[in-house]
């Protein structure tokens, strides 16, 4: 009795700890924008999604196939008789070799998708193309505990980016003091913002909107703080925006 007695108490102090720390927090920062990566927003992100959906569709066919073979050898060659002797085999080459190559080929042409599409994420459209001739280049920042963005013309813009739809973005990640990672699962791969090296990836979006993110490796007390708004707007609205920003002072 006594022992529920403090088991009760216990959980009351541990509830009003709980109140007590979430009132000292304040409210919680709220990130702008659905960040769903399955719900698309841009080549980079389609493409994540659809090797996303190939290897899901892959495994399980995998799965059936290897849970359905075993029920079924479970069910059909199930012992019916005490004294019953199964048929004795020694292997089979031709099921052997299948069930080596098999899986060897799905693996490797899961390999090979994996590496051109990570590939794309990280460079973009082909160098040739007309959309990598109109690429814009931005600096992204990572530092206790926001973002600061430096685009061409020396200007420079905090916590929001302000982007044109329809052009690949390739940005160029570091950190000035610990390791962040930069993430707006709406435009594109993760980008790891490290102290002393320049990381690099792309995003683009396909339609105007504003579109959430967040760093995602843990830097320290602020990093919930540590938001991401991306804004996609037309080129003239971005051009416009350009020139109102202040100078960059990095
Ligand atoms: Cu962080």
């Amino acid at each position: 009795m006594k022992l529920g007695r403090a088991i009760a108490v216990g959980k009351v102090a541990v509830a009003l700890g709980a109140a007590a720390l979430a009132l000292a927090a304040g409210p919680l920062p709220v990130i702008a924008g659905n960040t769903n990566f399955l719900t698309g927003g841009g080549p980079p992100t389609d493409s994540i999604d659809m090797l996303f959906y190939v290897f899901l569709a892959c495994s399980s066919a995998v799965l059936l196939g290897v849970g359905g073979a075993i029920l079924y050898a479970a069910v059909r060659f199930r012992r019916r008789d005490p004294d019953e002797m199964p048929r004795q085999v020694h292997g089979n080459n031709r099921l052997e070799l299948a069930w080596t190559l098999g899986p060897l080929a799905l693996l490797a042409a899961l390999f090979v998708l994996n590496v051109v599409t990570v590939g794309y994420l990280r460079n973009g459209p082909s160098a040739a193309s007309p959309a990598a001739r109109q690429e814009i280049h931005i600096k992204v920042i990572g530092r206790q505990f926001y973002w600061t963005f430096d685009y061409p013309g020396g200007k420079s813009s905090l916590r929001t980016l302000e982007i044109p739809v329809n052009i690949p973005i390739e940005l160029t990640t570091s950190s000035l003091d610990v390791i962040h990672g930069f993430w707006v699962p709406n435009l594109g791969a993760k980008i790891d913002a490290l102290p002393g090296i320049v990381n690099h990836a792309f995003i683009e979006a396909n339609r105007e909107g504003t579109f959430g993110g967040q760093c995602y490796e843990f830097c320290g007390v602020g990093h919930d703080q540590m938001l991401i708004t991306v804004k996609v707007v037309s080129m003239s609205q971005y051009q416009s925006y350009l020139q109102h920003l202040p100078k960059s002072s990095t």
